[in-house]
């Protein structure tokens, strides 16, 4: 049999790599990163390599399952389609509409046949109960995109290639290889901004991977960050650093700001956050007087309590110094498909309604993730009693794990469309399993969109569909059909995910109207992908604010500084730590431990915790603890390190395979515990409800059980 090589993205996180994978037949021979791919020039990391354990993986669902009396039985696509459209449609004409939900989780955005589709099925569903991921991820970057540019997904993004100075902050790049930023060979961009003359500086409650290659690393107590950004505008008023510039016009409410960050003094911020008051006043100065500078945040600062302050904060910074829509500072992509401006889509709204227990806004129709599990659990009207999640796993990554677990298993209805029997699919009725990653064509509809550089690719298939399957995009578009069908209502099945990308390049901004001409026929010849050129700036011209103003200043911000100010005189017991995340090259959330070039070696599951406080509690590096939270205990095992600030530990998230009936193969030294036990599922932001899972205040001691 001969070798094809194949050009593909790789599609496991959001640097997109361009990877080269040689095939015989249906065998992965070898998986390389692309030289040719203009974004990502040559770069992968090891999960790419265990695509190959994906394809492969025997414990990868391929046929629908339906549970019946001691187990699972596999049964036909046509039995599956219509026994789950039967029920919900059953399940919705007794209770109504709102019985049913949905939970959209990460996968979907890498997935992009679930994007054009996923809204086939939430048609003909009508319920208001759609929960996903980005409540337990970026909701604050949404919000606050809305608020100043008018649009949730005019999110700028830091002009890495072109800055001389990066403050990075609660966010792990070498490790994540970038998020709500596509960055590619982040390692390389980062090291360059170095070569260049500049600086790249990471706040942090642990030293991190990223931490360690910056010129210099703050620790910070989580959960404080906003007491220092808010600290830092303070301080460019004091020293009259505010040059926005080219912005100047633009902006609404600058002296409105000024007036609400007064009380943000810097030593109110060195007391709370642990950063001395010289390092924020010198901060904030190299930051502001650096030819270009751009100020990141990510999961740190967004995913805890005051996530939408901080992100409001980090634009704040920007803005006033000039920084923002300029080179080397934060930029808004040119995307060839979906690209953001005035009449795209999809600009998003806010509280336009509530969830029915405790009240929190919708957001772009979806209800915080935080709330699904009340929601169920809660009864009365409109208490939800079916559920389909797509693509996610909310038993580990959302907060509060075991009140999920037990939500769950009350549904009268649980549909998963899902490729593996995992801690949450093991609640479902039916499983409903697609093609795999390989066996369908990809475009990056979410990604270009938040790229560092203006690319564009697509890539056909690996592998030939195999019989019997259906795409994601196919099982979205049936089981609206058939839900629809039997609602008597009018269903818009959508064509082929491939011809919606077809015309959205035709219509975008490197389309028919432009020297490019893309098409679909013309950006599949080029397979490692087109490069569009650096980013420029280009948000004034395009804002999709109603005045095309930026104000600055809205009541949610004024409450959150407000809520902010009022917390600055909370106290905890003196013996309380807080608990953050962790991530890893090796592992992606919580799907990847079955792929074995991934899990192995030593665990990386356990919890980090600084030597001084192990010795206070005698506690010794290894030994099993007990964590608690407001929540719930785990145990697990401690490990002594350096890198992370004292009073804080870390432990990553998605790990905790352990729970009853979840049908993978991982050893039982790499199974781990869920810290999304522990996490609360009433600790989140406030504008927003996107969960606090990070800053967690916990209580450690030596567990009963002694050392492991
Ligand atoms: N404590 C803590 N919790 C966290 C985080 C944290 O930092 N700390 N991070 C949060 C973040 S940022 C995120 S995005 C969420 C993720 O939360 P989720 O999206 O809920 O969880 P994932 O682990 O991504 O689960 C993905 C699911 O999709 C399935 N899957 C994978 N590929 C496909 C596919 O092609 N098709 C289909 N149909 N299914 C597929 C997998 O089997 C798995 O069940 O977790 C959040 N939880
Ligand atoms: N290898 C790998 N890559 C991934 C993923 C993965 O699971 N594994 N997940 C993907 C997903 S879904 C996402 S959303 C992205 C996330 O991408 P990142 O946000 O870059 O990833 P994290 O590792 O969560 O980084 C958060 C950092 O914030 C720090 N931190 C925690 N609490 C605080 C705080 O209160 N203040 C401050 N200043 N810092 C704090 C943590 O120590 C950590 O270094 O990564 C994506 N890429
Ligand atoms: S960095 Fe992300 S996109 Fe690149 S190879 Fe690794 S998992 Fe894939
Ligand atoms: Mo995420």
């Amino acid at each position: 049999m001969s070798q094809q090589t194949h050009y593909r993205a790789c599609h496991l996180c959001e640097a997109i790599c361009g990877l080269e994978i040689v095939t015989e037949g249906r065998e992965i021979v070898s998986i390389k990163g692309d030289d040719k791919d203009p974004f990502s020039r040559g770069h992968i990391c090891p999960k790419a390599i265990a695509l190959k354990d994906l394809q492969e993986d025997p414990d990868r669902l391929r046929r629908p399952l339906k549970k019946v009396e001691g187990g699972w039985q596999e049964i036909s696509w046509d039995q599956a389609i219509s026994e789950v459209a039967e029920r919900i449609v059953a399940l919705q004409s007794q209770h109504g509409d709102d019985t049913l939900g949905v939970y959209a989780g990460n996968p979907n955005v890498h997935n992009y046949g679930n994007l054009t589709h996923g809204r086939v099925l939430r048609k003909s569903l009508g319920t208001r109960n759609n929960f996903s991921a980005t409540s337990l991820d970026q909701l604050p970057h949404h919000l606050i995109a809305l608020q100043l540019f008018g649009h949730q997904f005019m999110v700028p993004v830091p002009d890495i290639d072109h800055t001389d100075f990066m403050l990075i902050i609660g966010g792990n790049p070498i490790a994540s290889n970038g998020s709500m930023m596509t960055v590619p060979d982040v390692k390389k961009r980062l090291k360059a901004i170095q070569q260049r003359g500049g600086k790249v500086v990471v706040i942090d409650p642990r030293r991190s991977e990223t931490a360690e290659l910056a010129d210099q690393h703050l620790f910070v107590r989580p959960g404080t960050d906003a007491f220092l950004l808010m600290a830092m505008i303070r301080e460019l008023f004091e020293q009259s650093l505010v040059h926005p510039g080219h912005l100047d016009d633009a902006l609404l409410g600058v002296d409105l700001v000024r007036s609400l960050v007064d009380p943000f003094t810097l030593p109110l911020a060195a007391e709370k956050t642990g950063v001395s008051e010289q390092a924020i006043r010198d901060l904030t100065r190299q930051f502001a007087q650096a030819s270009s500078a751009v100020c990141y945040g990510r999961m740190g600062v967004s995913v805890q309590q005051f996530g939408s302050l901080c992100q409001w904060a980090i634009h704040v910074i920007n803005i006033l110094t000039g920084n923002l829509d300029s080179v080397g500072g934060a930029l808004v992509p040119n995307s060839a498909v979906g690209h953001v401006q005035p009449g795209e889509p999809g600009a998003g709204h806010i509280g336009l309604y509530h969830s029915r227990v405790s009240q929190l806004p919708e957001f772009g129709g979806e209800f915080p993730a935080t709330v699904m599990a009340e929601e169920i659990l809660t009864s009365g009207e409109g208490q939800m009693r079916g559920l389909i999640t797509l693509a996610g796993n909310p038993v580990l990554s959302s907060p509060n794990g075991k009140k999920m677990d037990q939500a769950l298993e009350q549904l009268e209805l649980l549909v998963a469309v899902d490729i593996y029997v995992n801690e949450t699919t093991r609640h479902a009725d039916y499983i409903l399993p697609s093609t795999s990653p390989l066996e369908h064509d990809h475009y990056d509809i979410a990604f270009h969109r938040l790229a560092v550089r203006n690319t564009a690719r697509f890539n056909d298939p690996v592998f030939g569909k195999p019989e019997g399957s259906l795409h994601d995009w196919e099982i979205l578009n049936r089981l609206g059909q058939e839900i629809s069908q039997r609602k008597d209502m009018k269903c818009s099945v959508l064509p082929e995910p491939a011809l919606l990308i077809d015309m959205g390049l035709q219509k975008g901004p490197y389309g028919q109207q432009s020297e490019h001409q893309l098409n679909l026929a013309k950006l599949k010849a080029l397979p490692h992908g087109i490069d569009l050129g650096p980013l420029r700036p280009s948000l004034m011209s395009r804002i999709c604010t109603a005045d095309k103003k930026i104000n600055l200043l809205n009541e949610l911000i004024e409450s959150e500084a407000a809520r902010l100010l009022e917390s600055a005189t909370e106290s905890m017991p003196e013996d309380t730590l807080y608990l953050i995340g962790r991530r890893h090259v090796r592992s992606n959330n919580s799907w990847m431990h079955n792929f074995h070039r991934l899990v192995k070696g030593k665990p990386r599951w356990q919890c980090l915790m600084h030597p001084e406080d192990l010795k206070k509690r005698a506690i010794n590096d290894g030994d099993q603890i007990t964590i608690a939270s407001r929540v719930a205990e785990i145990e697990t095992q401690v490990v002594a390190s350096d890198e992370m600030m004292p009073g804080v530990i870390s432990i990553p998230h998605g790990w905790g395979h352990g729970r009853e009936g979840v049908r993978l193969q991982i050893a039982s030294q790499q199974q781990g515990q869920s810290v999304n036990d522990l996490t609360d599922d009433e600790y989140y932001d406030h504008s927003t409800g996107n969960a606090a899972l990070n800053g967690v205040p916990v209580r450690v001691t030596k567990a009963v059980s002694g050392a492991a």
